[in-house]
């Protein structure tokens, strides 16, 4: 993404770009400069990922509905829940079962990650 961007500056510009500047490329905001950091809280890790999903499973039937996954994005601060749980089951939802099973919870973290939620 950050190079199709590059490619379409002026050089002058890229040369003089001596800090990272916000962009939706989020590993620049992970592992950037500091001065990036203290600006952004950071993002939610794998880890905290799944604990956010594993608590949304509100039936405790261990896979996540639609419903679910709308709740789960919402708490994650998503403007568009619905949105996102439909494109997590497009993602994870491997058997078209409509819902996410713990086996197929990777590919749902996956995605969560790429959404780039903010720990709150
Ligand atoms: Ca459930
Ligand atoms: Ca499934």
């Amino acid at each position: 993404m950050a190079l199709v961007t590059y490619k379409n500056l002026d050089p002058r510009v890229v040369r003089d770009q001596n800090k990272p500047k916000p962009s939706t490329d989020f590993r620049q905001h992970k592992f950037g400069a500091r001065d990036t950091a203290k600006d952004s809280p950071p993002f939610l890790t794998e880890a905290e990922l799944i604990k956010v999903f594993k608590r949304f499973d509100g039936n405790r039937d261990g896979r996540l509905s639609r419903q679910e996954l709308k709740n789960a994005f919402e708490s994650l601060g998503s403007y568009f829940p619905t949105y996102r749980a439909i494109m997590a089951l497009l993602r994870a939802d491997k058997n078209r079962d409509g819902y996410i099973t713990l086996d197929e919870m990777r590919y749902l973290i996956e995605y969560a990650l790429s959404c780039n939620y903010y720990d709150k």
